[in-house]
């Protein structure tokens, strides 16, 4: 297989985690037939995205050091589920970390089960007490955290097999064409504009807090939220151990074995919980084991989430300003330049093997302007002025002209979250429309200021007009 190839394919298997984990929560949430219908066909949009070349190539070389040694996007757990695809495709972490899982060494020396049939586990599935390899893993995590063995394997036995998780996990069908525009609609229409302009208002202290600490805009992480979870709207209701366990023990066969990745997720569980002081059958999550508004898989949390009003604990499911600065301290981590923007419009080079050669590393930022140019490619005065590398990146739209985009190293950054070109883009386009709604809405609320302002310079204008001379 070539280098190529084998990043198609870790691209692929990541976008397919992305997409699945939005008819879940619909799933779970018992919607009605026509929100099923919808959850489809934001499954689809995923499905659409699923082989796109833009997304992150983590397998490959051209990876900068400091993303390779975080192997896991925020929501790995998104990993398999993007709020994108919909709300869950978009899971930071969870993505990413799945596929890296791919060619990474695993975390756990623990023996592999052997593969069953075809979509099938090796095992019944279940009674995790008594399972030699479930002990096997117990004794592992009692030596490496101190923990006792006898209590690490009663806490494991309490978990269920779940065979929805297992079917969810297996790669979609392929051959869906990839469209940006349909991706674009999922997440970027009235309903879930409201929800952020809500949601901003509601916790704008904390965003303005967390953008002078980190760095970080506001409307990126009211997009993230957004595209993640519809702003706590879809959190994923399963028991987190029990799709760890049923992940780690009985990863089904017909796909490559991810089980070594969360048998590492199910030992960040366990240590995150064991810290909180909480239950680990308590935590529910995503059928990836994504956690909390923003989708956290387990070491992304233990990695990247911060206690941000100090009270002691890192809470994602409930506490808005721990939701707040961790997204803000993932992006930080992942290399966010503050004030670099994430873009810039760009017209693509006419001549095909100039394209190809700009296409070739995908979102990873490797060209300069000047390169850019070179080449063909059409830049804005303010592209002209960046100094830094800069991707070509094309987000495919079914049969029609693709979009393309100039990302920059913070675009990159983005996609660390989950690795997805659309992702990035439409968190970046929900975050901004979000803004734009809000102030539309504040100007509004503030009629006689805003028009006072918008007048006296027309007034002006207009006296200037009939000076004389
Ligand atoms: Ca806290």
């Amino acid at each position: 297989m070539t280098e190529r190839t084998r990043s198609h394919r870790s691209l692929i298997k990541a976008m397919h985690g992305a997409g699945r984990s939005q008819p879940l929560r619909h799933a779970q949430h018992g919607l009605a037939a026509r929100t099923l219908w919808a959850a489809a066909g934001l499954f689809a949009a995923a499905l659409a995205c699923q082989s796109s070349t833009a997304w992150a190539k983590p397998d490959t070389p051209e990876l900068p050091p400091s993303q390779q040694e975080s192997p896991s996007p925020a929501n790995p757990a998104t990993g398999y589920s993007p709020s994108a695809a919909a709300a869950e495709t978009p899971s930071a972490g969870a993505i990413t970390a799945i596929t890296a899982a791919t060619t990474a060494p695993a975390s756990s020396p623990a023996s592999v089960p052997s593969r069953a049939a075809p979509g099938q586990p090796r095992h019944p599935g279940g009674d995790y007490g008594n399972r030699e390899e479930v002990l096997q893993f117990a004794q592992e995590l009692a030596q490496r955290h101190g923990w006792n063995a006898e209590a690490t394997r009663r806490t494991l036995s309490q978990a269920r097999y779940l065979p929805r998780v297992a079917q969810l996990i297996m790669p979609p069908p392929v051959g869906t064409p990839k469209n940006w525009a349909a991706y674009r609609s999922r997440f970027i229409e009235p309903k879930r504009l409201q929800a952020g302009q809500q949601f901003w208002n509601a916790h704008e202290r904390l965003l303005r807090k967390a953008e002078l600490r980190y760095g970080v805009p506001a409307s990126l992480i009211v997009g993230i939220i957004g595209v993640e979870t519809y702003y706590g709207k879809h959190l994923g209701g399963l028991r987190v151990l029990d799709a760890l366990a049923t992940l780690s023990f009985d990863f089904p066969s017909g796909r490559s074995d991810r089980s070594a990745f969360f048998r590492s997720e199910l030992e960040a569980f366990l240590v995150w919980v064991r810290r909180e002081g909480r239950a680990p059958q308590d935590i529910k999550g995503s059928y990836a084991g994504a956690i909390g508004w923003p989708q956290f898989m387990p070491s992304s949390i233990l990695r990247h989430a911060v206690d941000f009003d100090g009270d002691g604990h890192v809470n994602l499911e409930r506490n808005m300003a721990d939701v707040v600065g961790s997204v803000a301290n993932f992006l930080k981590h992942h290399g966010w330049i503050p004030g670099l923007p994430t873009h810039y419009p760009v017209e693509p080079p006419q001549d095909a093997a100039a394209r190809a050669e700009l296409l070739a590393p995908d979102i990873v930022p490797s060209f300069s302007t000047l390169d850019m140019a070179a080449r063909g490619a059409v830049l804005t005065e303010q592209a002209l002025d960046h100094s830094g590398p800069l991707a070509l990146v094309a987000l495919e739209n079914g049969g029609g002209q693709p979009s393309y985009v100039a990302g920059t190293s913070n675009f990159y950054t983005l996609t660390r979250y989950n690795w997805s070109s659309y992702y990035a883009l439409a968190v970046i386009e929900l975050g901004r429309e979000v803004q734009e709604a809000r102030d539309k809405a504040r100007l509004k609320a503030q009629p006689a200021a805003a028009s006072a302002k918008a007048t006296k310079p027309a007034k002006l204008r207009s006296a200037d007009k009939n000076q004389p001379g």
